[in-house]
């Protein structure tokens, strides 16, 4: 790996957010492409991240100031990307459900959705059902992905489906789930296509779902 790309990469395992942008730009002013800088000293750093994660080295703190430290990065990198046209590898409509204010979990699945090379539309909190199937129609998405993190606020991530369903769009995307009470069970029961525990897992499932 350039030297370059180490640095990125141990600046977002150390949560520096100064030193990553720094160390992005300076790679791109030496010529990398955004691409190379994005894989290779970031988004393998996040990988990363999510090994610790779920090996128990890392908890959610450092989990969130890592995936900052990824978005500061991504801050410098996005009009290179832009300009280099990187292909994005799905477009994701997220929120947490109508009712819910909890947001902190659902940023961090986007952010590091975010950094592997999704595409995000992140509605916010307190989303309704028919704002996500407003925004699925609009920019034609691979993806919903649903946080909540009430017991009282679960059953809207079913009513979400069935206004998807009644829009005619629930075959075009993929429904992933999660937040803190949320199981596989019920995400089989509300007929969505997976549950994710974490961020680091909805990453994973994500790419499952479509081979990447
Ligand atoms: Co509230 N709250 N809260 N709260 N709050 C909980 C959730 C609660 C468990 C606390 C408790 O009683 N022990 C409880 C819910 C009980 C229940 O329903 N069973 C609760 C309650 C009751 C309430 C209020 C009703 C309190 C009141 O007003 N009486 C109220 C409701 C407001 C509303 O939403 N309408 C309320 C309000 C708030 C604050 C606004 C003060 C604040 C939220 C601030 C914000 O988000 N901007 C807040 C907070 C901070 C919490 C706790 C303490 C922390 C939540 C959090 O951010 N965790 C929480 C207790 C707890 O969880 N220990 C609690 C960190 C975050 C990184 O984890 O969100 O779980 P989490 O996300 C994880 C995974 O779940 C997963 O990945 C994330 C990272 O790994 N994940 C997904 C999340 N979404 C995903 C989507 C995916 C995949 C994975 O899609 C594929």
């Amino acid at each position: 790996m350039e030297p370059i790309l180490k640095e990125i990469y141990d600046g977002i395992i150390d949560a520096d957010q100064e030193l990553v942008k720094e160390k992005v730009g300076a790679a791109l002013s030496q010529g990398l492409d955004a691409d190379t800088i994005l894989n290779q000293g970031m988004v393998s750093a996040m990988t990363e991240v999510g090994r610790l994660f779920e090996e128990g080295e890392y908890f959610v703190p450092e989990m969130l100031i890592c995936a900052r430290a990824m978005q500061a990065g991504l801050s410098v990198l996005k009009p290179a990307m832009i300009a280099a046209n990187l292909k994005s590898v799905g477009k994701v409509v997220a929120g947490t459900v109508k009712g819910d204010l909890h947001d902190i979990g659902k940023n961090l699945v986007c952010m590091m959705l975010e950094g592997a090379a999704f595409e995000i539309y992140d509605l916010g909190s307190d989303v309704s059902p028919q704002a996500f199937a407003d925004k699925v129609k609009e920019v034609d998405a691979d993806f919903v992905v649903m946080s909540a993190l009430l017991t009282t606020t679960m059953p809207n991530m079913k009513a979400t489906i069935e206004v998807l369903k009644e829009a005619g769009l629930r075959d075009k995307v993929k429904v992933l789930v999660g937040g803190a009470p949320l199981t596989t069970r019920y995400c089989e029961d509300i007929g969505a296509d997976g549950y994710a525990a974490d961020a680091s897992r909805a990453v994973t499932l994500a790419k499952s779902l479509i081979g990447a």
